[in-house]
């Protein structure tokens, strides 16, 4: 599956840990690399130039966590990345305690009736009992390609092919599987041509009439980037709750199809890998991407990485206590906090600190507005002047404030408030602050 993007990739990794050393020229090298490779593999230019221009500000930019050494760095880069354009991860969570409708949509010769035999399947070995209901009453024959398809698995499909109402239809099958016990039916529809208005309606009117648990808007990877368009109507029409993206064996555009889903903003849920019953599986971005890179070394790499970076964060934070805090390790403070999600959201989750400090006491918006003015203050100073602030005067000053697009008070203030820290931590031996920071940095404010 997708061999040619996969091949592409590996080259350009490969290249990176062949170099003597990385520098800028490499790092031009490896995106180029990548350009090639996911814009043969079909991925919309703008989001490939986006994504390796974002890439290469990283691996030009973002430091190492000590320890790891540069190219290792940079698969990690480029594996976060690769993992973001393929949306977020989504799973299909159905009570077992009641019946669960699943009604699955998409355009003529997408592959809906081969993905509803397979999901049907998917969720039989899960544990589901599982009912099929045609409600195609559009393409001749298509009772019985359901029949056969599910009758290789043992599940049962409902379908009436003298009633002409895809709605009525719909409803009987579910009103008839209710009284048999089952607690997932999958309900196939006709193919729809996206430029045809009256079948979206069509599709929404069953929607609203049937009110799925989930609507999975099953798409062909052969079409490519395509898939943005389309993605695009069906869920403007009716919420899309998940996207089957099928034909992916042998789809050489099967990397465009699936970025193109995922920048719809609904999520990819399940890829379709071939033409048996069992050739589907629950999409997960990270772990697809692991396996486009080779997941092998990379699982390694990862935990070695995050670990380095556990060590880092503690060593930071050693330092800081003792008072040899830098303007580096100010605005790496400054970035965690910004990780951890809107200071808001992180306040309200200290207990009793609302009650303290009310909203009006405390413009958070302008804290955080603050905050991102400091971090563009820092990032216009020269690393002898973040290491070394005591030689920021006159000229520096004006020129960080030019260079930030902020005002000169705003960098005097940032230095000021950088003493006035430092002595502070100083004073309390670190204390105060490792106490602080330790809360922050656990899981339990993570989300
Ligand atoms: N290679 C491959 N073929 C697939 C896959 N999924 C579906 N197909 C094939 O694509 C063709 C169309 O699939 P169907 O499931 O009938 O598509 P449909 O959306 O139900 O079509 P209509 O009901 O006519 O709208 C069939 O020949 C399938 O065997 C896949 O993942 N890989
Ligand atoms: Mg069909």
């Amino acid at each position: 599956m997708l061999d040619k993007l996969k091949e592409g990739l590996q080259i350009a990794i490969k290249k990176i840990f062949g170099a003597v050393s990385i520098d800028e020229q490499v790092v031009k090298e490896f995106i180029k690399d990548l350009q090639r490779a996911l814009l043969q593999a079909d991925v919309n230019v703008k989001l490939v130039f986006d994504l390796t221009s974002r890439i290469e500000k990283r691996a030009l930019h973002e430091a190492p966590p000590p320890g790891l050494p540069r190219k290792d760095h940079i698969v990690k880069i480029l594996y976060e990345e690769l993992s973001n354009i393929m949306g977020s991860e989504g799973k299909v969570e159905l009570p077992i305690d009641r019946l669960n409708v699943i009604l699955m949509v998409g355009i003529q010769g997408s592959g809906k009736t081969s993905a509803t035999a397979k999901l049907a399947r998917f969720m039989q070995k899960k544990g589901y009992k599982v009912g099929v209901i045609c409600a195609d009453t559009f393409r001749p024959g298509a009772l019985t390609q359901l029949k056969m398809l599910c009758s290789s698995i043992g599940i049962e499909v409902f379908g009436d092919e003298s009633i002409k109402d895809s709605i009525k239809l719909a409803m009987d099958g579910i009103e008839y599987f209710k009284n048999r016990e089952r607690n997932l039916v999958i309900i196939d529809t006709a193919g729809r041509h996206k430029e045809e208005k009256g079948l979206l309606e069509e599709m929404k009117a069953i929607a609203d009439k049937i009110q799925p648990t989930l609507t999975l808007l099953v798409v062909d990877a052969t079409i490519g980037q395509q898939c943005y368009a389309q993605s695009k109507a069906f869920h403007e029409a009716t919420p899309v709750g998940g996207i089957v993206v099928t034909k992916l064996d042998g789809a050489a555009k099967g990397g465009g199809a699936l970025a193109a889903a995922a920048a719809t903003g609904a999520k990819i849920l399940f890829i379709s890998t071939g033409e048996r019953i069992d050739d589907l599986e629950a999409f997960s971005p990270t772990r697809f991407v692991g396996r486009l890179l080779g997941l092998g070394d990379l699982k390694a790499l990862l935990e070695r990485a995050k670990e380095l970076e556990a060590e880092a964060d503690e060593e930071k934070l050693k330092r800081i206590a003792s008072g040899k805090m830098t303007i580096n390790d100010l605005y790496y403070q400054l970035e965690q906090v910004k990780k951890l999600g809107s200071l808001r959201k992180i306040l309200d989750l200290i207990p009793g600190f609302s009650s303290i400090v009310s909203n009006k006491d405390l413009d958070l918006d302008e804290i955080e507005k603050k905050m991102d003015r400091w971090k563009a203050i820092i990032q216009s100073m020269t690393k002898e002047e973040r290491e070394n602030p005591e030689i920021i005067t006159g000229s520096r000053v004006r020129r960080i404030a030019r260079g930030s697009g902020t005002q000169e008070k705003d960098v005097k203030e940032l230095l000021m408030k950088y003493k006035q820290t430092k002595a502070l931590i100083k004073a309390s031996k670190g204390h105060a602050l490792r106490q602080f920071m330790k809360r922050f940095a656990s899981h339990e404010f993570r989300k």
